[in-house]
């Protein structure tokens, strides 16, 4: 296995040699590959002393047993669920004839297992957790939608790499597959097709509970008022009615802000979405809110008047999420948004998670995001939907979260990031393979030590995780 391993890899670097003379490629820096003394560990976890003195493992006398003082017991289904032979993480020790896991709660238990991939097993000892608390990875189902197996494929390798927040960034301007039990005809009219290209609420309630057997929560983004164009398909004078000139054009912009039948439609429709998804927060978005619509409609220019907005848009934009904000508290669920929020002076609840997402100075913004006192994630170097040509996983795995100028006061509202894979150029039949294992680099980058950084020994222990994740 590893022979045809190391074969393959060097036949690929010559080509890529080759490509680069003769065409004039970017010369792409490879890794030199050496074999890790950490083996195929992957997320390298925080202490590991390992031994030559191997065991094997016996699939006939091979069997998991709870301690006496264990806390789990055999009732505990997420551990018996679990087809995955329990092996690795916060405390685990393998030496004949017991290995022994310890953790003080479900997830790290959980998270520490062997998949039952190996026949053998050295002499171990390992102390584990991770650097980051938020371990995220955005999909995007709107765009394409993406088939449920789909969905559940990434769920497994996102638990493979310990990552543990699914972002689902279901709806957005061109398709809104989210089927609601209030607004039925959002999907029907608004889905690319209205029963093949849902997510029904027993595909959704499936989906989450995937996830969490894997100790993955799911984070629901609907994101307003921008990228809604799909939203006005079912639901009638949601969107603002873009002008040209003294008539309305037949257009439509971001949801119409000064209309009270809005925000009576948001309270019930995050009221369904704060019932379906139980996780604790929701993303309400937030990105990208275009203004030209707004600013060519004369009832929306009367109401900027009456409130003295004067022409500050983003005054506007700033009372629809104030309003939205309120909505979505009484729901008793905390809310994520994305960075433009918070640039835009909205006053936010002091547990606001900020998402930073634009690729200039995102160090800048982690220091003045957290400077205000809030907690931060950070997706801006991960946006895993630009390729290139050879391999790019470095520069992701390159990246350190906490180099902004900054306190340790501030460092620590920093809890972690999230790849994104947004879908205008992936769907079915090549996300997989454009996700795995580029998001590895980002999931070793959000778990593993500061001081791991070191591309080739990464490039060996990577090279036999991607192998795993195949299999
Ligand atoms: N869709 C939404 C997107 C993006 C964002 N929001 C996006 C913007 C720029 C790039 C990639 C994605 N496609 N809803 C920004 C958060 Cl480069």
């Amino acid at each position: 296995m590893i022979a045809t391993l190391k074969f393959t890899t060097l036949l690929l670097a010559v080509v890529v040699c080759r490509a680069t003379q003769d065409y004039g490629y970017k010369d792409v820096e490879e890794p030199t590959l050496g074999d890790s003394q950490y083996g195929s560990l992957w997320p390298l976890p925080q202490k590991v002393q390992m031994s030559t003195v191997a065991f094997k493992l016996s699939g006939v006398s091979f069997q998991i047993v709870d301690a006496k003082e264990s806390s789990s017991g055999a009732s505990c289904s997420l551990l018996q669920n679990s087809s995955f032979c329990c092996l690795s993480t916060d405390e685990l020790s393998v030496d004949s004839p017991v290995a022994v896991l310890k953790a003080p709660k479900v997830w790290g238990a959980l998270r520490g297992r062997g998949h039952g991939f190996y026949k053998s097993i050295n002499r171990t000892e390992i102390q584990d957790f991770p650097r980051f608390t938020h371990r995220g990875l955005l999909l995007d189902s709107s765009r394409h939608f993406l088939p449920i197996k789909v969905i559940l494929a990434n769920l497994e390798a996102m638990a493979w790499n310990k990552f543990n927040v699914f972002h689902w960034h279901i709806v957005d301007d061109p398709s809104f597959p989210y089927m609601s039990r209030t607004f039925p005809q959002l999907s029907q009219q608004g889905a690319y097709h209205p029963y093949t290209h849902v997510y029904t609420p027993s595909d959704v309630k499936m989906i989450i509970e995937f996830a969490r057997l894997r100790g993955i929560r799911v984070v629901s983004e609907f994101d307003t008022p921008g990228h809604t164009q799909s939203w006005g398909k079912g639901q009638k004078d949601l969107l603002t009615p873009c002008y040209s000139g003294a008539s309305p054009s037949g257009s439509f912009g971001p949801v119409n802000p000064i209309l009270n039948t809005t925000y009576d439609f948001m309270a019930m429709f995050f009221k369904e979405v704060s019932t379906v998804f139980p996780d604790a927060y929701i993303h309400l978005g937030g990105d990208e809110v275009d203004f030209s619509c707004w600013k060519s409609n004369p009832d929306i220019q009367k109401f900027m008047a009456q409130q003295g907005f004067g022409t500050d848009y983003s005054k506007l934009e700033s009372f629809y999420i104030q309003r939205l904000l309120d909505i979505v508290t009484t729901t008793n669920k905390g809310y994520m948004i994305w960075q433009e929020v918070i640039d835009n002076g909205v006053k936010l609840k002091s547990n606001t998670v900020v998402h930073v997402w634009m690729g200039n100075k995102f160090e800048e913004e982690l220091q003045k995001v957290t400077e205000a006192g809030f907690t931060t994630i950070l997706s801006a170097p991960w946006y895993l939907d630009y390729i290139s040509y050879g391999q790019d996983w470095q520069k992701y795995y390159k990246v350190e979260p906490l180099s902004f100028n900054g306190t340790d006061a501030q460092k620590k509202l920093v809890v972690g990031g999230e790849a994104c894979l947004w879908g205008e150029y992936v769907d079915a039949t090549n996300l997989t393979p454009r996700l795995w294992p580029r998001a590895s680099a980002v999931g070793e980058r959000l778990w593993s030590d500061k001081d791991v950084k070191d591309t080739n020994d990464a490039y060996s222990r990577l090279i036999q995780h991607r192998c795993r994740m195949v299999q």
